[in-house]
């Protein structure tokens, strides 16, 4: 069983061998943590880089969230290991490590906590984690209930890895006075410099306990003796030995012995994560064991309640009702969420890159358009005063540009007027235009609009003599490094992405009343566009650039990366395409990217290193940017199919970034639709086997355009200067759809109908036709009832 719950706001699979992988996240600004359902745990946490508590049995490189995580018999778990005092039976929730099948087993995933529920031998154990809005701590309740008809003895122990912490200093014990598990290590590092920074860490990690237990082991290698983390000697014993860690890997293992009548329930709370000192842990002891309110919640259960509400502000601003369920489900729960994820944390970076940052923002103008608003202005006022943007934009006092953010990119100025007509679409608010910013690299201050115009200004400046754009080490394809860094290389995409830009620079300068910078930049379109046309088009679609070399790629006569689906997306963006041209890329695209998973980034996928392309084609074929199913580079093509009214081919490639419906299709991915990932395997015409494969990674920029696609595209509820324009593409199978859509304050019920005789969109707002399809003037706080017709 693999679906969500009759209430639609929780996702359930009732097995832990199906998929495997299968997976939920939580976050909060301090940290995030992301559960599978066999227990395993990938979590970090900031200060102010991200961080580890509960760390692998090797040191890990800490760089960022990697697609395809693999997980392994000593993985970081929060594991509860059950015993029969009995029979010596036992097993293990939810399933790792021990691996018994239990008689029922549920893993649910909901927004702002993972429960699994495991029934064995008479037992049932409930597992959920939360975590508290503002700490970098996870929420543990543990719940075991006798369902047989007998007396039980059993000892419960809970397991939470720490892990091979540091070669420097590491160790281990149980305090008594705090009822607590603490291992303590120095982050390892070697420059003396560093050592002001190392001493303000939280290089402890603790596992409080409600209720005293009656044993523990802090010795990870004594509590597995001989019979291994599957079968741990220890707990062959009838209590465990109380042991500690000394420069040893410390693991935090408690033991409860219970007698349990039938039908009796007892529950355990725990919190576990990092600590500064153990007066910290004294502290959050305090905090969340006591504390009751005036309704007798202690803090524990104010911070999950906290936590529920935080989340649940992660609000879309559409809710639908479509003929397909499954799409309503996530776009209704899950989309909105995961956009919000972005829009805060940052993906729990201290340096976003540039383009993330924007288009991350560009999703929060659906959900807190305010700081979207703020991130474009932080973006803005690290901006040079040449119009570069640079690659990363610095979050934290401390920070710097690291890893890719060292890589010179060339395309960061192209999101700017891009991501800011969404947040002006939502908002109207064409005041952020008029905000006095300085520059990075001097205090003069110029408007938002001045700031945007010298980023355009310097693409059409970072362009060679036939005005293509250079792509240095990189665009928004960050391995694309070796197309251009001898600096004569040049990108298509780019290239065409930034008459795209210029474009929308047009409509914005026009809404805010400057005609004449909306010419020119109409004009700038249309020159880039012709160039575009001249240099680029292949005959069937159009080519992603040009080497240091003069060697066109992602043409037809290349044997790998033939064709990339961004020139093609972006060209119908642009307005580069003709109708034709149009014709005939999409045709290509079809044929040679289309899978059944979504729609390939390039194609065939490198198997050898293209030294005049880069580090992309190293990938492993069907990976990531070499040829996955990119669901950012996908949801581009996607919102491109829309701006050219092609509604069928874009809802079935939308419907593809979901695993589903069938149950073969989510069996492939091994994903729960309660997040898109970065990619799903390609190279589908080359390893069938493997394609279709879920990346479960939930960092990616395509949630955004998915909404947009949604927004825009499929139920035309876009916002525009004047009110909100109501043009649906429904697919042509749709009879009918509903939306309740939030602007500006206000609420529309938006029924959507096929009528016959209806010749074209007609748009009743309050029983009135609304001219062009807008709805205009409508009041904050007030609500409104819109009917669509469509045509049949
Ligand atoms: O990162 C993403 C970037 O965050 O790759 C996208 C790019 O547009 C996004 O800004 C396409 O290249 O360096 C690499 O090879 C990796 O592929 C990362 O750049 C990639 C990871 O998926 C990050 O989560």
């Amino acid at each position: 069983m693999i679906r969500p719950t009759d209430d639609q706001k929780r996702y359930e699979l009732s097995s832990p061998t199906l998929l495997p992988k299968a997976s939920g996240f939580l976050w909060n600004e301090k940290m995030m943590i992301h559960m599978n359902c066999r227990g395993y745990a990938v979590a970090q946490f900031m200060q102010p880089e991200p961080a580890k508590y509960s760390h692998a049995p090797n040191l890990e490189a800490k760089t960022f969230m990697q697609p395809e995580q693999p997980y392994y018999a000593h993985h970081p778990g929060r594991f509860v290991y059950v015993k029969d005092e009995e029979n010596g039976a036992v097993f293990s929730a939810p399933y790792e490590p021990v691996r018994v099948q239990p008689e029922q087993y549920l893993f649910s995933v909901g927004k702002h906590d993972i429960r699994w529920e495991v029934q064995h031998q008479g037992l049932r154990v409930v597992t959920t984690l939360s975590l508290p809005k503002e700490d970098a701590l996870e929420l543990w309740r543990v719940k075991v209930k006798n369902m047989s008809q007998e007396q039980r003895k059993i000892s419960l122990y809970p397991y939470f890895t720490i892990g091979y912490m540091s070669w420097m200093n590491q160790s281990g014990e149980y305090r008594e006075e705090l009822q607590a598990i603490v291992a303590s290590s120095v982050t390892p590092y070697q420059k003396y410099q560093d050592y002001d920074k190392i001493k303000h860490f939280s290089d402890k990690t603790f596992l409080l306990a409600e209720h005293k237990p009656d044993a523990w082991e802090v010795n990870q290698e004594a509590f597995e003796g001989e019979g291994g983390i599957m079968m741990p000697s220890a707990i062959q014993a009838e209590t465990l030995a109380g042991g500690e860690a000394r420069y040893e890997t410390p693991a935090a293992v408690l033991q409860y012995r219970l007698e349990l009548a039938p039908g009796e329930e007892r529950e355990f709370r725990f919190v576990f994560g990092p600590a500064h000192d153990e007066a910290e842990v004294a502290e959050i002891r305090r905090k969340y064991y006591s504390g009751k309110n005036n309704q007798g919640e202690d803090g524990f259960v104010q911070a999950e309640r906290e936590y529920a509400d935080y989340i649940s502000e992660g609000k879309g601003t559409i809710e639908i009702q479509t003929p397909d369920a499954d799409l309503d489900n996530f776009v209704n729960h899950w989309l909105p969420r995961q956009l919000y994820y972005h829009g805060i944390t940052n993906r729990l970076t201290t340096d976003p890159q540039t383009r993330n940052y924007l288009q991350d923002n560009m999703g929060m103008s659906y959900i807190k358009p305010e700081t979207a608003r703020a991130a474009f202005l932080t973006a803005l006022s690290q901006q040079e005063a040449s119009g570069a943007m640079p690659d990363g934009i610095i979050l934290h006092k401390d920070a710097e540009l690291k890893y890719i953010n060292q890589v010179p990119h060339t395309d960061h100025c192209v999101w700017l007027p891009i991501c800011l007509s969404t947040y002006l679409d939502e908002t109207g608010d064409y005041t952020i235009l008029d905000e006095q910013v300085p520059f990075g690299d001097s205090s003069e201050a110029v408007t938002v609009l001045e700031h945007i115009h010298r980023a355009m200004q310097w693409l059409i400046k970072d362009r060679d003599e036939r005005g293509l754009n250079f792509i240095n080490q990189g665009d928004w394809c960050d391995p694309m490094n070796m197309v251009g860094y001898k600096g004569k290389g040049v990108s298509g995409w780019l290239t065409i992405a930034t008459a795209y830009a210029f474009l929308v620079w047009s409509d914005i300068c026009e809404h805010s009343g400057h005609p004449d910078a909306a010419k020119q930049y109409r004009l700038a379109a249309d020159e880039t566009n012709a160039i575009v046309n001249e240099y680029l088009w292949d005959g069937d679609w159009y080519a992603r650039g040009i080497t240091d070399d003069g060697v066109v790629f992602g043409i037809s006569t290349d044997k790998e990366g033939r064709i990339f689906i961004n020139p093609q997306g972006w060209a119908l963006l642009s307005g580069a395409a003709d109708d034709i041209k149009q014709q005939k890329l999409m045709r290509a695209v079809e044929e040679q990217l289309e899978t059944p998973y979504g729609v390939e980034k390039l194609a065939p996928s490198y198997t050898s290193m293209r030294e005049d392309v880069g580090r992309v084609t190293q990938k492993h074929p069907g990976s990531a940017e070499n040829g996955a199913v990119y669901n950012h580079a996908a949801a581009f093509y996607i919102y491109g199919l829309y701006a050219v009214g092609e509604q069928d081919n874009a809802y079935r490639l939308l419907r593809k970034m979901l695993p589903g419906p069938d149950r073969e299709d989510i069996l492939r991915r091994g994903q729960l639709p309660v997040f898109i990932p970065n990619y799903y395997r390609g190279a589908y015409r080359q390893f069938p086997k493997t394609a279709g494969r879920s990346s479960h990674l939930f960092n990616t920029g395509t949630v955004p355009w998915v909404y947009r696609c949604l927004v825009d595209g499929l139920f035309g509820v876009q916002g525009t200067k004047e009110g909100l324009r109501i043009q649906p593409q429904l697919p042509s199978d749709w009879q009918e759809a509903t939306v309740k859509r939030t602007f500006r304050g206000a609420g529309l019920h938006i029924e959507m109908k096929r009528e016959a005789g209806v010749t074209a969109t007609e748009v009743y707002v309050n029983g009135n036709l609304a001219v062009d399809g807008v709805a205009k003037d409508l009041q904050p706080g007030a609500e409104y009832q819109v009917l669509v017709k469509l045509p049949q």
